[in-house]
């Protein structure tokens, strides 16, 4: 009695293992050097690097308020796999090689498969590599000099020693989405330049940074500050401490008791005069901090992406070991329907990100054209929202497509699930991007969306032997003769006529 034993689905290369990836660099980036890092990297993922990312889960971040003596000091303990985490980061240059750009216009699209590789196996770290990427971003788009050289230098490292990660503090108790109005946090200019910030971060995550960009409110001579949007500034801060331990102008009040993304520290934030930098222009923060969202989205639509990758790649292996009815489960035509519609929801997301990556570097190289940006601009809330909401209910199929097992906490199934639903929370809810897409469609009298539709057209052409895609072309003509009437009437219109017709 009970001597059977399921045989476990087997994670391999993550590299070797999807088709889809090799066969798009294949064609897009055709370099050996990329070829076998990524090899050779989605083999430590297999073998190394995915059950550190367990032990993230299972060893989740914990708060100690006071030493022994009572000496209070808010340490935050992580666990010794979430350190390395931080090593391999740099060496593999997780965040550098979007910078380094050895391969060109192409080298964030090599960066991303990286991550796409990583993520599922990360313990989500890669939610601190995404906030360190867009910090670089935003510095590099400012530029580099005092007092934030010596931080890019750090944030783009592969020297695991001198590697930083940075935050992104923008979430107040009154205002996550609503940041214009619900940021509370002021900053006090002092007589050397700098500034000492005061207020209450309600959600920084990866709370274990050496830095972080935040938002604040500049003070005048009189204490008194801008409300709303035009009020905020973006300050860079070092995370330090002093020679009796504390953290230096920050109290961690407590770390979040979170659905899923445990194995990352979330805190509540004190800001008890922490010394800051003005970096963007005075009440031009939100501008300014754009760019990091821009990247973050970007990881975030990779980090779902490969969410359904992984649940799609363990399904799959699952079906030629698991049996049911006499047969194995790859051999139930219902069963196989089942993964197959998973299959191309995860190609869909895989080829709509890659799309974006492509874009981004094409901007970074200084070789996009202007249908490029507008494209960049649309289409990265679309692909964050989109991915987003795609993850959870890919996820979730996954998960039934185990069993019960699907359900099992020590399977590591049910983690995947529980970090996927945040996917569509942070760094903009669905809604709030929805309204982005809208804001970026008016602010361009509609230019975008004739740009997403010129692209539409030029893929189909490129298809245009497929008989079913026919309705397809017949639309996006349509819709690209009615944007020229649109576009000239919009043109002629005050910024936010279009929000306001929608
Ligand atoms: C695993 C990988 C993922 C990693 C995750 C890391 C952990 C995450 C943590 C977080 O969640 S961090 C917090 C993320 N928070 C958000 O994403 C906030 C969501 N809310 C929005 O995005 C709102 O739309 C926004 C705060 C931007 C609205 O603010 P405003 O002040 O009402 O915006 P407004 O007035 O429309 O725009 C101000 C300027 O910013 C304009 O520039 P100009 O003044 O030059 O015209 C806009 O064009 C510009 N802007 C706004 N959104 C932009 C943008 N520019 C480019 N791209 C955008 N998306
Ligand atoms: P609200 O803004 O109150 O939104 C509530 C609901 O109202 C949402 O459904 C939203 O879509 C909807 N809504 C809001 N405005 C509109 C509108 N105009 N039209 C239609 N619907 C609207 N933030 C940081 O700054 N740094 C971090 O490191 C960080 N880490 C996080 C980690 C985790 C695990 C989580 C869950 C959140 C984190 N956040 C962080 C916060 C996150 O970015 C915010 O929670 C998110 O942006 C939403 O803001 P909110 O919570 O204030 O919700």
């Amino acid at each position: 009695i009970g001597s059977f034993i399921q045989e476990r689905p087997v994670l391999k290369n993550p590299f070797l293992e999807d088709a889809l990836l090799r066969g798009y660099l294949r064609r897009h980036l055709p370099h050996e050097a990329a070829f076998s890092d990524l090899c050779a990297f989605g083999e430590r993922v297999a073998n190394e690097v995915d059950e550190w990312g367990r032990e993230c889960e299972i060893t989740p971040p914990r708060l100690v308020h006071f030493d022994p003596w009572g000496r209070r000091v808010d340490h935050i303990v992580t666990s010794s796999a979430w350190k390395r985490m931080k090593d391999l980061s740099a060496q593999e240059g997780l965040v550098a090689i979007g910078y380094e750009r050895s391969f060109g216009e192409w080298s964030r699209v090599y960066q991303m498969s990286k991550l796409y590789i990583f993520s599922p196996s990360s313990g989500l770290y890669t939610c601190p590599l995404a906030m360190t990427d867009g910090a670089a971003k935003v510095i590099q788009s400012i530029g580099v000099s005092w007092p934030v050289d010596e931080a890019y230098s750090r944030l783009t490292t592969r020297q695991p020693e001198r590697f930083w990660t940075s935050g992104q503090w923008m979430t107040e108790r009154q205002g996550g989405s609503d940041v214009g109005s619900g940021t509370e946090t002021v900053a006090a200019p002092q007589a050397d330049g700098s500034y000492k910030l005061h207020g209450f971060k309600w959600f920084t995550s990866a709370t274990d940074a050496d830095m972080t960009l935040t938002l604040a409110r500049e003070q005048d001579r009189s204490g008194a500050t801008t409300p709303g949007s035009r009020g905020l500034s973006l300050f860079y801060a070092e995370v330090s401490r002093g020679e009796d331990g504390r953290l230096k102008g920050i109290e961690v009040q407590r770390l979040k008791d979170k659905l899923g993304t445990r194995q990352m520290p979330t805190a509540e934030l004190l800001l008890d005069g922490l010394q800051a930098h003005r970096i963007s222009e005075e009440g031009r923060g939100v501008a300014s901090i754009a760019n990091m969202l821009t990247i973050t989205r970007i990881h975030n639509s990779i980090s779902a992406a490969a969410a359904m990758r992984r649940v799609v790649q363990l399904a799959g292996d699952y079906a030629t070991r698991r049996t049911a009815f006499g047969k194995l489960l790859k051999d139930h035509p219902l069963h196989m329907q089942t993964l197959a519609r998973m299959e191309v929801e995860t190609r869909g997301a895989f080829l709509l990100v890659m799309d974006v990556c492509r874009l981004l570097g094409r901007e970074e190289s200084g070789v996009a054209s202007e249908l490029d940006a507008h494209l960049l601009r649309l289409l990265t809330p679309v692909v964050k929202l989109y991915t987003g909401k795609q993850a959870v209910a890919v996820v979730s199929e996954g998960l039934e497509s185990f069993g019960g097992q699907g359900y099992i906490e020590d399977t590591g199934l049910p983690g995947l699930l529980r970090d996927a639903q945040v996917l569509s929370i942070w760094e903009g809810t669905t809604n709030v991007l929805s309204l982005d897409v809208l804001r970026c469609v008016a602010r361009s009298s509609g230019m975008v969306l004739h740009a997403f539709f010129t692209h539409a057209k030029s893929l189909l052409a490129g298809a245009s032997s497929v008989s079913s895609l026919s309705p397809a072309v017949t639309a996006v003509d349509a819709a690209l003769s009615e944007l020229k009437d649109f576009v000239q009437v919009a043109a002629t219109r005050e910024p936010g006529y279009l929000e306001l017709a929608a």
